[in-house]
């Protein structure tokens, strides 16, 4: 039997790549240089779409594929698929929850270390001479027992927590309700009130129109200036033209942030901020989540056209 036409929208590692071929007959979207051409030609054979989190699945590109059944995403964002042309068409979509949990939330706590220290500055104190010329290095602020705030307690949310507990801090979130699992957490409901009380507010919310610019002015003016903005979700759910404001009038300390509107290209304004830690959209990057990624990519894939059950369906 022919294999199912597969539209690969972004590149994946090496290991990922062999057996997708093998098992699929694989139409590399990213190295096409005429995208129309190539979606004219390669279209109609397609059944279906394998895709990264941050690159998604247009409305054009749904429409491009008409015999398209599932799109595979690479990432457990899928705010980049445009579920509504997939649900028109009954198109199924997948993701990959669970497996990248745990980095997620383990780069998210590493950022506020790494910004509250101060360690990238103290870094280049030591490589620069600073301190053998200019002595100790400025003194940074306190992690341990200070006040966080989760915005979103899902999955990475509650993973975050569980980190911030081990370094005896005061944790609060918000959230659509109070959830069972969050004990010893506060609820606080309005996310203002939540960066208020906060000195550390984490965003891990999963992004939809809903949540889009949640992190607005007030949330951001009410973390404050010796607040810190810790962004491990997606863009969308901060304002990002808010923060840059804020951030370089100091209405808000800081900011340590993985994911950028428009990214990998940023707004240049960021790059001109020393109260900002900026990271290339890698929290899941390491080799163990990103294999088993690939895998369940690779599952939901053969699961559909087996017609077996999807192991981690979103529609
Ligand atoms: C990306 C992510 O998918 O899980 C997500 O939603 O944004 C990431 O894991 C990753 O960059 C791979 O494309």
């Amino acid at each position: 039997m022919a294999r199912p036409g597969i539209l690969q929208i972004g590149p994946y590692p090496q290991w990922d790549e062999e057996p997708l071929n093998a098992a699929f007959d694989v139409h590399r979207y990213f190295e096409a240089e005429d995208k129309q051409t190539f979606l004219e030609n390669v279209g109609p054979g397609v059944r279906g779409i394998a895709t990264r989190g941050e690159l998604g699945a247009s409305r054009a590109l749904i429409e491009a594929c008409p015999n398209l059944e599932i799109i595979s995403v690479y990432g457990v964002g899928f705010d980049a698929v445009d579920l509504a042309a997939a649900r028109e068409r009954g198109i199924r979509v997948t993701n990959t929850p669970d497996v990248l949990t745990n980095d997620v939330a383990d780069l998210g706590v590493a950022m506020m270390l790494v910004q509250s220290r101060g360690m990238i500055g103290a870094e280049t104190w030591v490589r620069d001479g600073s301190w053998a010329a200019k002595g100790l290095y400025p003194l940074k602020r306190r992690v341990w027992g200070r006040r966080a705030g989760i915005l979103g307690l899902g999955r990475i949310g509650f993973e975050v927590a569980k980190r911030l507990k081990g370094f005896d801090m005061q944790i609060a979130y918000s959230d659509v309700g109070p959830k069972s699992y969050a004990e010893g957490m506060e609820f606080i409901a309005d996310p203002v009130s939540l960066a208020q009380r906060s000195d550390f507010l984490f965003v891990t919310l999963a992004a939809s129109a809903e949540t889009r610019h949640i992190v607005g002015q007030n949330v951001i003016e009410a973390l404050g200036p010796e607040g810190m903005l810790i962004n491990i979700s997606r863009a969308s759910n901060i304002d990002e033209e808010e923060l840059l404001t804020a951030l370089e009038t100091g209405k808000l300390g800081s900011a340590a942030l993985d994911v950028f509107e428009g990214e990998p290209k940023l707004n240049p304004r960021f790059l001109k901020l020393g109260n900002v830690l900026l990271q290339p959209h890698h929290a899941s990057g390491t080799v163990e989540t990103r294999k088993a990624m690939g895998q369940l990519v690779r599952d939901n894939l053969t699961a559909h056209f087996s017609g077996d059950p999807l192991l981690t369906p979103v529609l």
